[in-house]
């Protein structure tokens, strides 16, 4: 107990602040302090909390980009109402944001009479975070195009900010917002009007969320193979849907979109994604009651757990085809499209809110007698953390600047086709890196990261969500591979040829020239690699796909761009553009270099070391299976 007592007293000696530190630093250890004394400093004992201030004023990396891009008068809007929202954040809605994860949800299947009811019971505060979505326009701001193709950028930057305070919220959002993208690229037809209307509604008493159905017991990455539910017509036109869905986060949402196979006459379905129809359905009728679904149980998830999922049997529960027949998984992919473009907010916002604390505890933790923020390897780690947050950053501002202008009917054509590709590539590297920085965030707080009520583990388990969900990184790898297929390498014409181009352009800039040189560099081994895998089997793509998509996305956040000659043309504007703007700081030159020094085409490396041929693949089950 004694040697307990002085190592906490010599505990204090490191955590009460820097001035009492450094004049404590050389006293004699306190061994000889009587009990009574140890106890009461033990008891005074604290160690002070890392906090976030307003996140939009905090964020110079957000400022500084939306002063760069926005037009003025855009710019004066925006940045007033997003000074105001970071106060909200930080004021009202991350109180209730705990409030969220420490009440999750509670599925109640029979009322006290034996009644089946399957009844999702969630807390006041997520109700509370539904009305706040509302009447903060997260889903209308991109319906309504107020700033036109900047109306986009800025819901994502709304988003972003409140991503890391939403309490789970942002995952509904994501949903409905991919909902509503799905009915407007449809035309929004009478039926799905009101639909429409509410997903897109400023009005808390109108707002509606949606689900995404898609995952069955036996697909959730093979949706085309593993969707069962059968639609079967009925004689007004509407359909009854019977089957399991396995995964439906979110369960308390108003509406969903879900897929399923239509039964002809004979009761046979067509197999295969060509068999797949898109279907709108309510969850619940005017009363409440369920539109003949029944909640089997609610998932025991690792992390969001402040959300709903469910498993749901739906026993015939009416909805409206959506789609053309058979056309259900093109359909639902424009809602894919954008949950994947929120879960690279959510990546984007958990790495902000973990650099940001990591960054405030340095100034306030002291160890070995001084600051953290005056160790320089603790710096240095922190620093890492930071260059892949910025990275992250200006692909995510990159991706929603490209989908303004396509919804405004003013991309060109290479600008569609650059936004197809970059999607799957900046949701599924920025998944990763989320993970990533979580669990390096995590660490920088010793062993308080590891506590439960500090709330940093609910960061890194809420994080580690966002390389699955959505598609897992294999999966999105090949629907990078599809979208080159589709486009028929078009997508990757415009790829290299816009970077080639714009790295001309960045040459100029002295200090940036290594980054410039060691980009060139990348670019070529990727078009060698692009070269010879072009004669080679299919199975070369395949295993390649994961390290070829993180070359494009490493190639792409560093890359150069012609923002600075032509600011409302240029296409991209990533760390180098970012770096090489009139009045950037010494700090966004300092990220553009970093950035490019690490490896920046890993495709070219592996296939230079054989990783993708028949014998690799071979080798690598034999890894895998110990066969010898
Ligand atoms: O996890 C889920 C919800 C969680 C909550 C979300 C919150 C996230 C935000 C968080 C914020 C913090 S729902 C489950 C998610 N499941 C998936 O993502 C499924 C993963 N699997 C895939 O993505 C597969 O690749 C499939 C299902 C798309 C493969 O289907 P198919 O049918 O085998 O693929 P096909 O035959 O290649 O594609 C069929 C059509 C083609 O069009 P056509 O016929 O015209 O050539 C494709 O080009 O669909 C088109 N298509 C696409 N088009 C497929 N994918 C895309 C795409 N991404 N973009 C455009």
């Amino acid at each position: 107990w004694d040697r307990c007592q002085v190592l906490s007293v010599k505990g204090l000696k490191m955590t009460v602040g820097q001035e009492q530190q450094v004049g404590m630093k050389d006293k004699p250890v306190l061994e000889d302090l009587e009990k009574h004394l140890a106890r009461r400093e033990t008891e005074a004992l604290f160690q002070e909390q890392p906090e976030t201030g307003n996140q939009y004023l905090e964020d110079t990396l957000l400022q500084s980009y939306l002063k760069t891009h926005l037009p003025p008068k855009v710019l004066e809007e925006v940045h007033r109402d997003l000074e105001r929202f970071g106060n909200r954040l930080l004021t009202k809605i991350q109180p209730l944001s705990w409030e969220c994860e420490q009440n999750p949800p509670v599925f109640q299947q029979y009322d006290a009479w034996g009644q089946r009811v399957d009844r999702i019971h969630t807390c006041s505060a997520w109700r509370r975070m539904k009305e706040i979505s509302a009447e903060e326009g997260l889903i209308a701001e991109a319906y309504e195009k107020r700033f036109s193709n900047w109306s986009r950028l800025y819901q994502a930057v709304k988003l972003y900010l409140f991503s890391s305070s939403s309490g789970g919220f942002s995952c509904p959002l994501a949903m409905t917002d991919g909902a509503a993208k799905v009915i407007e690229s449809l035309g929004i037809p009478g039926s799905l009007k009101n639909a429409f209307d509410r997903l897109t509604s400023r009005d808390p008493k109108k707002f509606w969320t949606s689900g995404q159905w898609m995952t069955e017991r036996r697909g959730g990455s093979d949706v085309a193979n593993g969707t069962e539910t059968v639609a079967r017509k009925q004689p007004d036109g509407t359909y009854r849907l019977y089957g399991f869905k396995w995964f439906t986060s979110a369960a308390d949402s108003d509406m969903a979109l879900t897929l399923a196979r239509i039964a002809d006459a004979e009761g046979q379905c067509t197999q295969g994604s060509r068999g797949l129809s898109l279907f709108f359905l309510r969850v619940r009728d005017e009363e409440g009651n369920l539109n003949s679904i029944q909640v089997h149980r609610l998932k025991d998830k690792l992390g969001t757990r402040q959300m709903a999922t469910a498993e749901l049997w739906l026993q015939g529960a009416r909805a409206e085809l959506i789609s053309a027949e058979g056309r259900g998984v093109a359909a639902i992919s424009n809602m894919l499209n954008i949950t994947r473009i929120h879960n690279v907010i959510g990546a984007v916002a958990s790495m902000r809110r973990m650099v940001s604390l990591s960054r405030d505890y340095a100034r306030k933790r002291v160890a070995f007698g001084k600051l953290l923020k005056d160790h320089p390897l603790h710096m240095q780690t922190i620093a890492r953390m930071e260059v892949q947050v910025r990275g992250a950053f200006l692909l995510l501002m990159e991706i929603v600047r490209l989908l303004g202008l396509a919804e405004t009917n003013l991309a060109s054509e290479q600008e569609q086709l650059l936004l197809r590709l970059l999607i799957p590539v900046a949701k599924l590297y920025t998944g990763k890196q989320a993970s990533a920085v979580a669990v390096e965030a995590m660490e920088s707080f010793g062993g308080q990261g590891y506590m439960e009520d500090t709330g940093l583990p609910v960061i890194l388990r809420d994080a580690l969500v966002l390389s699955i969900w959505e598609g897992t990184t294999n999966i999105l790898s090949l629907d990078v591979l599809r979208s080159l297929a589709k486009s028929q390498g078009q997508v990757m014409a415009v790829f290299l040829s816009t970077v080639q181009k714009k790295l001309e352009l960045a040459s100029g800039t002295e200090e940036l020239s290594p980054a410039v040189q060691r980009t060139r560099e990348a670019i070529g081994s990727l078009r060698q690699f692009m070269a010879a895998a072009g004669s080679e089997q299919a199975l070369t793509m395949e295993l390649a796909a994961r390290d070829f998509s993180y070359s494009l996305a490493r190639i792409y956040t560093g890359r150069a761009t012609t923002a600075i000659t032509e600011p409302w043309n240029g296409l991209g504007a990533l760390l180098m553009e970012h770096a090489a703007r009139p009045d950037a700081s010494p700090t966004d030159v300092c990220a553009a270099l970093r950035w490019c020094n690490q490896e920046l085409c890993p495709v070219a490396v592996e296939s230079g070391r054989g990783s993708y041929g028949g014998g690799a693949a071979l080798q690598d089950s034999a890894l895998v299976f110990g066969n010898s």
